[in-house]
This record gives structure tokens, C-alpha cells and sequence, in this order.
């Protein structure tokens, strides 16, 4: 069972997609919401959606216009937590001349994972809405990843994907430019829905598979299993909440493990689809990022 958001005269409207794609409304404002209601009743959301999706009115999924699943206060994301990601930011602070132990090999294998900052509500855009590209850097790619819907207190509610758009060159340039490499107006991409955690017996045979196409052809695809992860999904969120504030409806990207080839960068009407089964295709056209004057 899913849950999303779709965009109707009247405003926001939240929804669960059944197995078989179908879309039915839900009388409650928001995701955290729905949340809410099911602990007020004891219930699992899972237990909760079923019950109400008893008496609702049909739509198809085709015919609708997805939004964010949740307004996400905040969206932080870990970092070289795959091999693979290793291995890309190396190749991004050596160009390949890799002689010595980085501090991407150290954060790989230390106890303390990496996570940081990496979006706001109003950065972040939903299936079918733009993200851009920062006006200057030349190298930049989508990186696909599995975000865990987490509360105030750190349960996983559910699961979703997200797009951590990131410049490899200003941040191979200098570690501490990470923010300025990962962080920029409609840098970041959540949905198309929200995976209830009760739904997913085992997160981590969860699948993700990433698209890019460019003047209609493809140009790259890739996949991962999130069983790939060298760490634990609850050891990412303990270090996140760990004497932090945190609100609910937060989202924590978990990594990247599909990088596409080194000479590869994002164009301008370039379109990124990153598929998580069970969650959907999140969709998004790649623009150029307008100068501020
Ligand atoms: O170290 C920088 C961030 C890496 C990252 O975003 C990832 O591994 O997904
Ligand atoms: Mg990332």
C-alpha cells in the first residue's frame, strides 16, 4: 500500500494507490495526519488506509497530477554509504591518481556514518517538476537513492525515493564545499509515493533503478539493490535524531550506489526517471538554473 498526493481544484489531495494502481482519496489533510489518526485509533497507517480505502471512489493513476507525497520539512541524506560511492568521490578528489587512503575510505569503514544537511521543503519538488542544474559547475549527476519517511522520534513510516542532485566537481574541488555541491534551489526530488514501512517485509531487497534520457534516447541506465547498503537504515536515522531536533515527515536519503560513467554530465531538458518497485517512477526534466541577478 502507497500513499500520495495529487494536485485538484480544490488543493493537495492525499490518496493510497492500491496493488492494482488504483487511486483513492483520503480524508485527512496530509501524510503526517493520516499518521496521527491511525495512533489515536491503535492501528498501524497500514491497518488504518485499509480500513477507509473500503469506501472510497476510484481514479487511475494516469489520469492524475502527482505532487510530493509530504511536504518534508527538512530532507538530510547520508553519504558514501555503497562501495560505489566510494569509489566516485574518490575518482572526484583524484581524478583517478588515488595513492593514499582518502577520508572517503576512512568514513566508509568508521563507525560514525556520514550525513548531512541536504534540502527544505521549499527545495524540494516533487514527479514531473524541474530540477536544476547549479550555473556553475560543469559536472553534475542525479543520484538516486531509497529515503526513509521518519517522525519526530526517528520511526521509519515509510519509504520513498529521492534524487540527491549533486555537482562531483565542487565538491572534488574541496570536501568542504559539500554544501554548495549538494544544496541550490529545486536541487532535490521526493516521491512519486510513500511506501508503508508496514507493507515491506524486507527494505532492503528493495530495487533501484535509474534512467536518464536525452533527446529521447537513452543515455544511461543503472540498478542497485539497497541489500548493497554496508550499513543498517536504524543506524542512519540514530545518528541523525542523536541530540538533534527532528521533525515529522522528515526525509533521510540513504546513498547512492548507481553513478553513471565519470565523462557523464546532466544537460539542460535532459529527463531523470528513478524507479524504486512497490514505490513508483519518480520523473523529473533537468533544467538550467537561472541566474540570479
Ligand atoms: O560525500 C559526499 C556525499 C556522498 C553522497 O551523497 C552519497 O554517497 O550518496
Ligand atoms: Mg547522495
Amino acid at each position: 500500500m502507497r500513499i500520495i498526493r495529487y494536485v485538484k481544484e480544490s488543493g493537495k489531495q492525499l490518496a493510497a494507490v492500491t496493488e492494482e494502481n488504483k487511486v483513492i482519496d483520503l480524508p485527512y489533510k496530509d501524510f503526517m495526519t493520516l499518521v496521527a489518526e491511525a495512533r489515536r485509533n491503535n492501528r498501524t497507517t497500514f491497518e488504518m488506509v485499509k480500513q477507509l480505502i473500503g469506501n472510497g471512489e476510484e481514479l487511475a493513476l494516469e489520469d492524475i497530477d502527482l505532487t510530493t507525497p509530504i511536504d518534508a520539512p527538512e530532507v538530510w541524506a547520508a553519504g558514501v554509504t555503497y562501495k560505489k560511492s566510494k569509489e566516485a568521490r574518490n575518482y572526484e578528489a583524484t581524478q583517478g591518481k588515488l595513492d593514499a587512503e582518502t577520508f572517503y575510505d576512512k568514513v566508509y569503514d568508521a563507525i560514525r556514518p556520514e550525513i548531512f544537511f541536504k534540502s527544505t521543503a521549499a527545495r524540494t519538488v516533487g514527479p514531473n517538476e524541474p530540477v536544476y542544474l547549479r550555473s556553475d559547475s560543469n559536472w553534475q549527476i542525479p543520484e538516486p537513492e531509497l529515503g526513509l519517511v521518519i517522525d519526530k522520534e526517528g520511526t521509519i513510516l515509510g519509504y520513498t525515493a529521492g534524487n540527491d542532485m549533486s555537482c562531483r566537481d565542487i565538491e572534488g574541488e574541496n570536501p568542504l564545499y559539500l554544501p554548495q555541491a549538494k544544496v541550490w534551489k529545486n536541487s532535490c526530488s521526493i516521491g512519486p509515493s510513500i511506501l508503508l514501512k508496514e507493507a515491506v517485509s524486507d527494505p532492503y531487497e528493495l530495487q533501484i533503478i535509474c534512467r536518464i534520457y536525452r533527446d529521447e534516447k537513452l543515455v544511461f541506465e543503472g540498478d542497485a539493490q539497497v541489500n548493497q547498503l554496508k550499513r543498517k537504515l536504524e543506524e542512519l536515522v540514530h545518528y541523525l535524531t542523536l541530540d538533534n531536533t527532528i521533525f515529522d515527515g522528515t526525509v533521510l536519503l540513504t546513498g547512492t550506489c548507481i553513478v553513471p560513467p565519470n565523462d557523464f554530465t546532466l544537460n539542460e531538458k535532459d529527463r531523470i526517471e528513478i524507479e524504486i518497485p512497490g514505490i513508483g517512477v519518480l520523473k523529473n526534466p533537468v533544467l538550467q538554473s537561472k541566474k540570479i541577478a
